[in-house]
């Protein structure tokens, strides 16, 4: 049996995972499943009714896309996503905590679920006092940040591409999707960026990101 990865395409930490699979050519599943309405069906999947859900091969549940994430790199051991050396497995790993807490609490709450999710999901319009809030004070400090720590070095991480380039690319992809434009003073960023959503990898989950937004815009437009 194949791993089968459960959730929604728009989602980063669904993303995170989607990547992590496809860098390392572990065939697996992809299957639909909405985290909005706690069914019993979806809680007996995921406690806390989040996805990303992972099945293991031998049809065990994984929940959590950062205990999924580590999991699969003990599990497949080719392609590694995580630096051997200690220290820079915990810059990995602190960059991993800082995409999925700050920048996604910021500029994905704040930009994107305003922009796209409010919208296109709820009907509802979008805040542009919380929109403008994010755009000119909280993202240009998180930008700033990550500029500093990308200058001179071509990987977040160690001396290769791995698990902070995924998590953060896969939140920069929300930012992707609702159309920001990152500005031109962060060069080093934007030359990073440009590399990361450029792998055939993140080019896969765009594709899917744009189908899933444009079938439920396509709804709501009924
Ligand atoms: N820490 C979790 C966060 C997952 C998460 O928040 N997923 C969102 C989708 S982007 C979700 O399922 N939200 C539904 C809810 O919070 O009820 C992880 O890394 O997997």
């Amino acid at each position: 049996m194949k791993p089968i990865l459960y959730g929604i395409p728009v989602s980063p930490f669904y993303r995170k995972i989607r990547i992590q699979l496809l860098e390392k050519n572990i065939d697996h599943q992809i299957e639909v499943l909405l985290p909005l309405e706690k069914t019993p069906e979806l809680l007996k999947l995921t406690p806390l009714g989040k996805i990303p859900v992972l099945k293991d091969k031998e049809g065990r549940i994984v929940n959590d896309s950062s205990v999924i994430f580590n999991y699969i790199e003990d599990v497949y051991g080719e392609n590694p996503l995580l630096p051997k050396n200690p220290y820079e497995k915990s810059r990995a790993r602190w960059f991993e905590e800082y995409a999925d807490s700050h920048f996604f609490n910021t500029a994905v709450v704040q930009y994107f679920f305003q922009k796209c999710v409010g919208p296109y999901v709820f009907g509802q319009p979008t805040d542009e006092t919380i929109v403008e809030k994010a755009e000119k004070e909280d993202m240009p400090k998180m930008f700033d940040y990550l500029s500093q720590e990308i200058e001179g070095k071509e990987y977040f991480a160690g001396e290769s591409f791995g698990l902070a380039d995924i998590a953060l690319g896969a939140m920069f992809a929300n930012l992707q999707l609702a159309e920001y434009k990152l500005g031109n003073e962060y060069t080093s960023l934007q030359n990073w960026l440009e590399k990361t959503l450029s792998r055939p990898s993140f080019k896969t989950t765009s594709k899917e990101d744009s189908q899933n937004l444009k079938h439920i815009q396509s709804q709501k437009s009924v």
